[in-house]
């Protein structure tokens, strides 16, 4: 039996999706449980009641938070608590991708008083940083956020115009001071891999590298498996930034680079609820 968010999921993804696509769809018990879910309130309500996804509770500590992956913080008992998400195909824009190589990620997060750090971990038996800095296709992952914490949520299609997402990216590219786009990154980032975005968008085609770049993260690949860990301050100062006051919507999608795997060709998950505590 489907249950509640498997109904959500089901009919976002046959309706581009939207967030409330039904709105005016009176024919089903299924289509008046969305009406349910959507008309009083988008985001906030998809917090408050969790119909937008899976729940990652972000688990609160009062040390730092290590970016490293291989850290004991991400593999002890005391590791916050995974949660295995399932990557759909990207089937809304051209070129369309039914088949990622890439189905699940575990994802898990973490957050001190001014801190807040998200893991990836997934399946992958190819490490594929030998293609090179320039190369086509690489190894990415990306979580993504609403910049607004009120009505309905951004098209999962990396936002829409006028509703602008806060991407932050990770490419396995080669430490190269040449890399493009890793600009204005300060000591601590250099510290980072070079891959590591700060990207915003309000639809496909549009993803740009902001000015300000506060995502720090790195990348560790052993026995067919990447591991990922991405972190920031709960609030900055670039009005780009999602900022962190409460809960959120996240995106989580994964690129495969010897499946050619690039732009829109990659596994998808979204919007999912990253709970804060
Ligand atoms: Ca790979
Ligand atoms: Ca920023």
């Amino acid at each position: 039996m489907l249950t509640k968010f498997k109904m959500i999921k089901l009919f976002r993804f046959i309706y581009g999706f939207k967030f409330c696509p039904l709105k005016t769809l009176l024919v089903s018990s299924v289509s008046i449980f969305l009406l349910s879910a959507c008309n009083s309130g988008g985001v906030e309500q998809c917090l408050k009641d969790e119909t937008c996804g899976p729940a990652i509770e972000v688990l609160r500590i009062s040390g730092d938070l290590p970016i490293d992956p291989t850290d004991p913080l991400w593999n002890s008992p005391n590791a916050p608590r995974q949660v295995r998400v399932e990557l759909e195909p990207q089937m809304i824009t051209n070129p369309k991708w039914p088949n990622p190589s890439i189905r699940f990620v575990n994802v898990s997060a973490v957050r001190n008083d001014t801190e807040l750090a998200i893991a990836l971990e997934w399946e992958d038996a190819t490490k594929d940083k030998s293609y090179g800095v320039s190369a086509m296709y690489l190894d990415m992952a990306a979580v993504m956020f609403p910049l607004k914490s009120q009505g309905e949520p951004p098209a999962i299609t990396m936002g829409n115009d006028g509703d602008m997402v806060n991407i932050w990216q990770w490419k396995d590219v080669q430490a190269n001071g040449n890399i493009m786009g890793f600009k204005n990154k300060s000591d601590s980032q250099r510290l980072s891999d070079p891959g590591i975005e700060d990207l915003n968008a309000e639809g496909f085609s549009t993803l740009t590298t902001q000015d300000h770049q506060d995502v720090t993260g790195k990348g560790f690949w052993a026995d067919n498996k990447w591991k990922l860990v991405l972190k920031r301050n709960l609030k900055t100062k670039d009005e780009n930034d999602v900022q962190f006051e409460k809960s959120s919507l996240m995106a989580v999608a994964v690129w495969n680079g010897s499946n050619k795997e690039r732009n829109g060709q990659k596994g998808l998950a979204g919007w999912l609820l990253l709970k804060l505590a």
